[in-house]
This record gives C-alpha cells, sequence and structure tokens, in this order.
C-alpha cells in the first residue's frame, strides 16, 4: 500500500507540532475531531513512494477517559487505526514522558518512539541509551532535536519500516499475580464480547479495573454487559481489600514503578557521573 496514516501522540510540549511542520511543510490544514472543539492538525508528505498523512493528536499526559484531549487521543488511534503511532518523548523528562508511552503500547498498535529534545537532555547531564529503551518496549527509538530537523528522515524511514512490517510486538506490563489474576478473568469475559467490542480485550480489562467510565459503559451496553459489571464490581472490591486504596490508584502506582524501573535502565549517565568520566 502506498498509503501510510500516522499519528502524532506524546506530552504537551514534548515536540510534537515542531516535528509535524518540520515533516508535512505548509501541506497541512486545521479542522476539529467529530463532535468536540479539540483542534485537529493534519497535514501530508511524499515519502520515496509513500503517500503519508499524519495527524498531530492533542498532548496528553495519560490516556483516562477524564480529559476530552486524552479521550480525543485515545479513541483516534483505537477507531481510525493509523498504520503507525510516532510517540515523540521529552527526553529531558524521560519519566512523565514513558509513563505515557506505556499506556500508548498497551493499546496494542505499530508504534515509533522519537527522543526527541535530546540536546536538552545531554545539557542536563542526562544521557539515555535509545538501543536499551528499544530492546526494553520493542519498538524502534530514533534520536531527534526537532527545532533543528534532526533525526526526522531517519523517524520517517522508521515509520515507514513499521507500517510496511505490520506486525507489532505484544507488550505487557506485569502488574503481578493480584492484579493479573483480574485480568485474565474479565478478559476470559469479554472474549465471549469480543466482536462487539474495537478495543484490546486485556486493555479493557485494565480500563475496567480501573473505573474508566468510558469503557463501564461501553461495556455496560453489551449483550453480557450486566454479567461483566458483576465480575469487574467483585474484582475491584478484592483489589481494593489487597491494596487498601483504590484499585485505580493501585493500578498507576504499578505503572509508575515499572515506568520507574525502566528509566534507571535506560538512562546512562547523570550529571556527577558524566562530569567525573569527561
Ligand atoms: P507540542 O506541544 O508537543 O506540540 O510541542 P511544540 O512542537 O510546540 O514544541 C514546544 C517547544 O519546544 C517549542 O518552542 C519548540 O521550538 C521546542 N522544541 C521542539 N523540539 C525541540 C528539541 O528537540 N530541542 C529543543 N531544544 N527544543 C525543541
Ligand atoms: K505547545
Ligand atoms: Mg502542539
Amino acid at each position: 500500500n502506498a498509503k501510510v496514516s500516522i499519528a502524532l501522540a506524546g506530552n504537551p510540549n514534548s515536540g510534537k507540532t515542531t516535528i509535524f511542520n518540520s515533516v508535512t511543510g505548509a501541506r497541512q490544514h486545521v479542522g476539529n475531531y467529530p463532535g468536540v472543539t479539540v483542534e485537529k492538525r493534519e497535514g501530508f508528505r511524499r515519502y520515496r513512494d509513500k503517500e503519508l498523512l499524519i495527524v498531530d493528536l492533542p498532548g496528553t499526559y495519560s490516556l483516562t477517559a477524564h480529559s476530552v484531549d486524552e479521550l480525543v487521543a485515545r479513541n483516534f488511534i483505537i477507531k481510525d487505526k493509523p498504520d503507525v503511532i510516532v510517540d515523540i518523548l521529552d527526553a529531558s523528562n524521560l519519566e512523565r514522558n514513558l509513563y505515557l508511552a506505556v499506556q500508548l503500547l498497551e493499546l496494542e498498535r505499530p508504534i515509533v518512539v522519537a527522543l526527541n529534545m535530546t540536546d536538552v537532555a545531554e545539557n542536563m547531564g542526562t544521557k539515555i541509551d535509545e538501543q536499551v529503551l528499544s530492546r526494553k518496549l520493542g519498538v524502534a527509538v530514533v534520536r531527534t532535536v526537532g527545532n533543528r530537523h534532526n533525526g526526522i528522515d531517519e523517524l520517517l524511514a522508521a515509520t515507514v519500516k513499521v507500517a510496511e512490517e505490520k506486525a507489532q510486538k505484544p507488550f505487557i506490563i506485569n502488574y503481578g499475580d493480584a492484579v493479573e489474576g483480574k485480568i485474565a478473568e474479565i478478559s476470559a469475559l469479554l472474549a465471549e464480547e469480543r466482536h462487539n467490542l474495537h478495543f484490546p480485550l486485556r486493555w479493557l480489562a485494565i480500563k475496567l479495573l480501573e473505573n474508566d467510565p468510558e469503557i463501564r459503559n461501553t461495556v455496560q451496553a453489551l449483550p453480557g454487559g450486566v454479567r461483566v459489571t458483576t465480575v469487574v464490581a467483585a474484582a475491584r472490591e478484592s483489589l481494593q481489600a489487597t491494596f487498601e486504596t483504590e484499585p485505580e490508584l493501585a493500578i498507576a502506582n504499578l505503572r509508575y514503578q515499572f515506568v520507574g524501573s525502566l528509566c534507571q535502565d535506560v538512562i546512562v549517565s547523570k550529571r556527577d557521573g558524566w562530569l567525573t568520566t569527561s
């Protein structure tokens, strides 16, 4: 296929619009996402034998149902199914940016990571091993400095390559036995409804345990929705007892722990070590 649709995702101020402009130049137009006043910026670019259609998604820190921007971003990814998501990370704020990255990965769509603002990170003395990051996330990672157009061609090449490969390696955070048991139980129930569902089952199960209002409503409307809702309520109660806190907080904490240890694995030097070795 000569057409490749690409969605740019990332935290606010990670450099999405800068990279979007660098890639598309003047070939862009602005509209709105259906039903909401969130601005939708689309652009085009010819790259080798491909026609790229690029959408600049709203910047978000998370993918909950609690903000319109986050709902727009996640629904676009799930329902419009762009061929590739390019997740633009601010390398100088790696931990917070990886928190979104792992949530994007949990949507089980093809992803390329742009490690942007690497100049700012290095000025702060933070060096990131992008090969380790690539291996840990199971996706291509390309270093960029968006405002200097550095790495943009490599980013496009990696993006088109992912679009051609199609296969996305599964990415799974292990949330520990208590949560994983509940995810398995709910996923099995959802599997019976899979023809009515557009979202990945594991992701839906996690969102139900997090009491995500949009997913709760979607599932309630299914033929077997009442049964799923009852099982989810019992699972949430059980997790509440295990963690002695709201399951959504427990799950967010587990995700933060995962991201924290990921950061330790990929950040090779901070200011101190940096100065003594140079
Ligand atoms: P967005 O909110 O993700 O769309 O971020 P923008 O594209 O608006 O970028 C935010 C700011 O960061 C702008 O002032 C850009 O010029 C700047 N910027 C983008 N990429 C880089 C980069 O790699 N390095 C540096 N130093 N600045 C950048
Ligand atoms: K901005
Ligand atoms: Mg922007």
